[in-house]
């Protein structure tokens, strides 16, 4: 099998972005349209006219030649900044209820990132070429998985396995600001030029994001729920805010794990949705002062920032929200999906 993170798997002048990058995406990107992401690095148009950053490139291809879903397996998709954290954190506790006392999970010492690991990311193909073997993460279970592919280029095996898949999305408002304030640290940290909010919302007004356009992301995970629901379970990040209890509920019994009576008068409900709660895990230790790999990926800390519905509030303008207000009335309307705005 290929080795894909060869001579330039080093840190590079780019920092993080050039960290996997091969010399196949080396050249590839040289030929790609780009665009700056909000933390002022290239993003790259791709596979169906989304946008990458390269190290994503890298693990894209990856996983279209190499992850090979199981049956058994769990696949949580999301867009980016639209729940991801939260959503890994819901399923490893639901599915992992009986292996671990709430005292004792691993999900108060490790961030679910290292717990739930990316499909798409180089990482766990450079050495050992699957997600899979993942052996040196702490407690994986080597069958949740989390990606932000687009539908368009999902590995295969995904959709042609019986695997499940909860896809998350949110209102494209707050999760407009929430990218726009992880770009913003990601740049700080990278030293790096971010974009103005005002020059970020011009790009996503074109749907320039990373794994954007946004409701291109949406709107394919949608229709294919509409089409394939006993295979996609798909949540807005909002409602799975307003009643967390019963969308755990829901999430369980999706996923084949269902809770039973006696589960559910012990409160076990009660105490994964307490346990995976915004307060309780930017509080804890590890989402404080961790980082993810590779060296200069983004501290765990920068995943944790409001985790509120509604807070583009305090950040849109009126004619911003006018902007994406529009935005979202032309790419939605007539697809049945439809986001509150409060
Ligand atoms: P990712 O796609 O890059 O992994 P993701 O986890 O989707 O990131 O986005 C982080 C957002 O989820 C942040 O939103 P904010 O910027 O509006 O605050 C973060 O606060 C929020 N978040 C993280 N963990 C939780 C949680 N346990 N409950 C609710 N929201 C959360």
């Amino acid at each position: 099998m290929e080795k894909l993170a060869t001579g330039s798997q080093q840190k590079a002048s780019n920092g993080v972005q050039d960290y996997y990058l091969t010399d196949e995406v080396r050249q590839l990107i040289s030929t790609l349209p780009r665009e700056k992401d909000f933390d002022g690095t290239y993003l790259y148009q791709y596979q169906e006219g989304f946008w990458y950053r390269p190290t994503y490139i890298v693990g894209i291809l990856s996983a279209q030649r190499h992850f090979q879903a199981r049956d058994d397996d769990i696949i949580l998709i999301t867009y980016p900044k639209s729940g991801t954290t939260w959503l890994k954190a819901l399923t490893y506790a639901i599915v992992h209820r009986s292996h671990y006392a709430f005292e004792h999970s691993p999900l108060l010492t490790a961030n679910p990132h290292e717990l739930v690991p990316f499909i798409d990311h180089p990482a766990y193909y450079s050495e050992n070429h699957c997600p899979r073997n993942l052996e040196h993460l702490p407690n994986s279970t080597h069958s949740i998985f989390g990606t932000h592919i687009p539908y368009p280029s999902i590995p295969r095996s995904i959709m042609n396995s019986n695997c499940r898949i909860v896809y998350m999305c949110r209102n494209p408002l707050d999760q407009f600001i929430s990218y726009w304030h992880f770009m913003v640290k990601i740049a700080q940290d990278r030293e790096t030029e971010p974009l103005s909010l005002e020059e970020a919302l011009e790009r996503v007004s074109h749907g320039i994001q990373g794994f954007g356009p946004s409701w291109e992301h949406v709107l394919g995970y949608w229709r294919a729920s509409l089409e394939n629901p006993n295979k996609i379970l798909f949540l807005k990040y909002e409602d799975v805010m307003e009643d967390t209890l019963f969308y755990v509920k829901k999430m369980a019994e999706f996923l084949g794990c269902p809770f039973s009576s006696v589960e559910e008068n012990q409160g076990v409900i009660e105490e994964i949705s307490k346990l995976c709660s915004f307060e309780n895990m930017k509080d804890l230790e590890v989402n404080k002062t961790g980082r993810l790999v590779p060296p200069g990926a983004p501290k765990n800390s920068f995943f944790f920032r409001e985790g509120k519905v509604g807070d583009w509030t305090n950040y849109l303008t009126s004619p911003m929200l006018e902007c994406l207000k529009n935005l979202m009335e032309e790419k939605f309307s007539g697809s049945g999906l439809t986001f509150r705005i409060t």
